[in-house]
């Protein structure tokens, strides 16, 4: 679409590797839409490639979904947490390594060419790279809430959980649920009424009280699951970017999860964008697609432009 506009408005055309170059040499305010494919080369599968984690799942076949989806769905997270939690430790960001990719969206940083990096990964390696721009657009593993009582705590609290392959559960709501049964035995030995909702929990037979429930509330990574809304910064930033952009790059995604595809149709089409994928997306019209590997890929662009790109923060670090 953006191709056929451009020519309909007679915007110059772009199509090479050259101009490719030249576009990222000449822009000042490049967004950078980046996906899984960026991720891939340390360790970690995407979601759709013929050996990505629906594959895996579905390979495995010994989680109890009808769809490889459901492992990343809200309402099935919330009836059987404990599918996720059998399965979240293989994409939990221990060890991993940022790619050069990761490491490219630093080089435009740190050149004053990256107006954001808007990701859809949840590894956190963009951060690790050291890229300041960078909006998580589907969470990450860094914090995780309650589902009940929405207390946020630092990722690292559910660690060791995940890594035991077991359903975290909130310490607050257990505390509150410690205190109210300690209040309930008090309250009836000295015959005084029962207190429920607020900070003070229900009758234990009770299904349903004012928190959803008897037991304390799960813990879950906020990461954005099919069925959650995105965090309202998502729209906020476009809404200023879009402004200001004057290059698109996508890298490493298949662009099927909305509203983070749709980025690319709400830039200007007047704004260039280069698609960096191994496989073609057939249901966006790049101005420039350059297929293959997109380490390699950047890996050359840099090397046209005259630009290196920074050595990852453990080797820099020694
Ligand atoms: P996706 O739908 O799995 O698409 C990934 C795309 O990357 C595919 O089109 C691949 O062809 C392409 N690709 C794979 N390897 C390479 C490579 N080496 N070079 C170039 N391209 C490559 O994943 P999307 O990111 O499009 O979908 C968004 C989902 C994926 C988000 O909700 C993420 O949270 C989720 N996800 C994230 C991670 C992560 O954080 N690393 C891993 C797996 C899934």
């Amino acid at each position: 679409l953006s191709r056929l506009l451009r020519r309909r408005t007679k915007l110059p055309a772009y199509n090479s590797v050259d101009d490719a170059v030249s576009l990222l040499r000449h822009a000042k305010n490049i967004i950078v839409l980046s996906g899984a494919g960026i991720s891939t080369s340390c360790g970690i599968p995407d979601f759709r490639s013929a050996n990505g984690l629906y594959a895996q799942i579905q390979e495995d076949g010994e989680y109890d979904l009808s769809d490889p989806q459901e492992m990343f769905d809200i309402r099935y997270f919330r009836e059987q947490p404990e599918v996720f939690y059998s399965f979240a430790k293989q994409i939990y960001p221990s060890n991993f390594v940022p790619s050069p990719c990761h490491r490219w969206i630093k080089l435009l940083e740190d050149r004053g060419k990256l107006l954001r990096n808007y990701t859809q990964n949840i590894d956190t390696l963009e951060t690790l790279a050291g890229v300041q721009n960078v909006l998580q657009c589907h969470g990450s593993f860094a914090t995780a809430s309650c589902l009940r009582c929405r207390r946020r705590v630092p990722g690292t609290d559910i660690e060791g959980e995940i890594m035991r392959q077991e359903v975290p559960k909130c310490s607050v709501c257990r505390a509150e649920r410690e205190a109210a049964r300690a209040y309930e035995k008090s309250a009836s030995a000295k015959g005084k009424p029962k207190v429920k909702g607020g900070m003070i929990w229900g009758d234990e037979e009770e299904e349903e009280n004012e928190w959803g429930g008897g037991e304390p509330g799960i813990m879950k990574p906020d990461i954005t699951f099919f069925g959650q809304a995105l965090d309202s910064k998502f729209d906020e930033c476009l809404f200023k970017d879009r402004e200001k952009v004057d290059l698109l790059v996508i890298i490493g995604t298949s662009l099927k999860v909305a509203p983070v595809s749709e980025v690319c149709t709400h830039i200007p089409h007047s704004i260039p964008q280069i698609f960096i994928n191994l496989t073609p997306v057939a249901h966006v019209q790049p101005d420039i697609c350059l297929l293959g590997d997109a380490d390699t890929i950047v890996t050359y662009l840099s090397d046209r432009l005259g630009w290196s790109i920074p050595p990852p923060p453990s080797a820099s670090a020694k």
